[in-house]
């Protein structure tokens, strides 16, 4: 297998608005970002995956671009961005930036000139139809609820938007969007970043036509992947996006590709034919929901979750590369989705961390993780920001949901869990902000911060820098090939990595309750070395034995 620095490092995803306010206007900035670069050099982080900080009115985050070569005014300057990149540098840690080239902001300066008449030359830089029996032209459900098309009186047509009114896709049919794209994106390389994020990248392409998916449900609009995930031709963009502008071995480039299988994956990221390095896959991020919405819930399964990542780490063996993440600011918190944020918050998060960590793939620490931060619960509507929640408290009420209904599903749910502030200390505002933060801290602060976990030896932060140690060290914890173990436990996630004549034993107990682990001839080994775990264990050697409740135990051999 081929090394590469991508793949032995260690990435921590920064959501700017949440992680540091410099200035005490409640908004996270660069500022805030290069006061926080000790930390997280001090952490062991390799690269910093920066959510969007272009210039964008922030109707989702700054996931909707107005203008790509600017900085958001609420971040800061194209000055600081610099002075950010050189810190990084200077401290060995690598930048990369979010590309979100699937639709831009509606006060993108293009879009502005694409609504003016049919006629302006940057019409067709959007897509635009016109209605059907006075509807909208197709009954597509927006990702974010409600249709995926906007009415313009203007020139009476419809643009379409798979995301907010405030996200119109860009039309990648069109050549000169897609040159435009290039020219853009090459100017960030030119500017010295070390890669990209790809942001929702299997929707580029649309359905032909633009046709009515079936209806049998009968709802005002239907779920809509069957007409723009991962179509049929999106292969041929993503050959051009690699050929105009991905070739340099310096740059990292991961996707964000939901819907992807990991036969399909093999397209985006083989070590031959793929276009990104990695991808960010969903398959895991889904198992607490049905396939109609991720709001519909429903309890996840560890055997599941054994079937899902086995089959990423089988199917990308030898041939391409995977991402590891349990969290992103789209997500719920881990512990508080696969551990338990109560009783065991400090041992299931540990546990977590561990479990993914060890698995074969570029590890992904999202912001606030490394030490536990954990869903909320906002009693009212008003505290939340999300422009995905609001969609759905509207849309799902014209829909006949009660609110507690609707409320339950953003309590589990929702992405505004991930984008509370980071709490740094036990101060005002965790420490976050001087002024009053653009959305409330979690209130457990006092008990949840970075500065108590630094004074603790047994803290979840100091098990994250000792696992990102071990990485350091032991190559088979990159590059060694995974195989599943025990699959049949009910309590167990249990995996092997072997490399050589090296082993890892991983053994995860993902239960409140204490289990028995039965291991077969093939896996004792008195001579085994306990390498990490998050209970007291003194024993060694790998035999049969009781897990406590989350405990995790990784054992080495060679
Ligand atoms: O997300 C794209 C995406 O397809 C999903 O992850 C989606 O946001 C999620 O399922 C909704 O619950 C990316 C960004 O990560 C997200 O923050 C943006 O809102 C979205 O693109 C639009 O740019
Ligand atoms: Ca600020």
């Amino acid at each position: 297998m081929k090394k590469k620095w991508w793949k032995e490092s260690v990435v921590y995803q920064i959501y700017p608005r949440s992680f540091m306010d410099s200035n005490g206007d409640g908004i996270g900035d660069l500022q805030g970002i290069i006061s926080k670069l000790d930390y997280l050099k001090d952490l062991g982080i390799d690269v910093i995956w920066l959510s969007p900080v272009y210039k964008s009115p922030n109707d989702d985050n700054g996931y909707d671009i107005s203008d790509y070569q600017e900085i958001m005014d609420d971040f800061g300057t194209m000055e600081d961005w610099e002075e950010l990149l050189a810190a990084c540098h200077e401290r060995g840690i690598k930048l990369i930036m979010d590309l979100v080239i699937n639709h831009t902001s509606d006060e993108h300066p293009w879009f502005v000139e694409s609504r003016t008449s049919k006629d302006n030359p940057y019409r067709d830089f959007y897509i635009w139809r016109e209605g059907k029996d006075g509807r909208e032209p197709n009954n597509w459900e927006s990702i974010f609820s409600g249709s995926a098309w906007k009415y313009d009186e203007q020139s009476d047509e419809y643009y379409l938007h798979l995301f907010s009114a405030k996200q119109p896709d860009l039309n990648w049919e069109n050549e000169k969007v897609r040159r435009k794209l290039y020219e853009m994106v090459q100017w960030w390389v030119d500017k010295g970043i070390d890669g990209f994020r790809v942001d929702a990248i299997t929707h580029i392409k649309k359905a032909q036509g633009l046709e009515d998916l079936p209806n049998p449900g009968k709802k005002r609009y239907v779920p809509s992947w069957d007409g723009h995930l991962n179509q049929p031709g999106i292969q041929d963009f993503l050959k051009e996006l690699k050929e105009n502008v991905f070739m340099n071995d310096k740059i990292m480039t991961v996707g964000e590709t939901p819907g992807v299988s990991p036969e399909g994956a093999r397209e985006y990221v083989d070590e031959e034919i793929g276009k990104f390095n990695m991808v960010f896959q969903f398959e895991h991020m889904g198992l607490d929901q049905t396939e109609e919405s991720k709001w519909d819930l429903a309890p996840w399964k560890l055997s599941d979750l054994k079937d899902v990542l086995t089959k990423w780490q089988k199917g990308l063996e030898g041939s391409g590369w995977n991402s590891l993440y349990l969290e992103n600011h789209d997500q719920p918190r881990s512990v508080s989705r696969f551990g338990n944020d109560k009783e065991y918050h400090n041992k299931s998060a540990k546990m977590l961390a561990a479990f993914y960590q060890f698995m074969q793939g570029t590890p992904y620490i999202y912001q606030g993780q490394e030490i536990g931060m954990t869903n909320v619960q906002f009693e009212s509507i008003e505290d939340y920001r999300d422009v995905e929640i609001l969609n759905l408290y509207r849309e799902a009420q014209l829909d006949g949901k009660s609110v507690p209904e609707i409320m339950k599903s953003i309590y589990v749910k929702g992405r505004d869990n991930a984008r509370t502030p980071m709490q740094w200390k036990d101060a005002k505002n965790g420490g976050f902000s001087e002024g009053t933060p653009w959305i409330s801290v979690n209130p457990n602060y006092p008990e949840i911060n970075v500065a108590l976990q630094q004074a603790d030896e047994n803290s979840i932060l100091n098990f994250y820098k000792k696992l990102i140690k071990l990485r350091k060290e032991h190559s088979i914890i990159v590059y060694g090939t995974y195989d599943l173990v025990l699959d049949g436990h009910p309590d167990v996630f249990a995996y092997t990595r072997t490399l050589d004549n090296e082993k890892l034993t991983v053994l995860c107990n993902f239960r409140s309750q204490s289990t028995q682990v039965e291991l077969p001839e093939s896996l004792k080994d008195d001579k085994a070395e306990l390498l990490i775990s998050n209970y007291e264990y003194s024993g060694t050697g790998l035999k049969n034995f009781e897990l406590q409740p989350f405990e995790v135990r990784v054992f080495y051999s060679k």
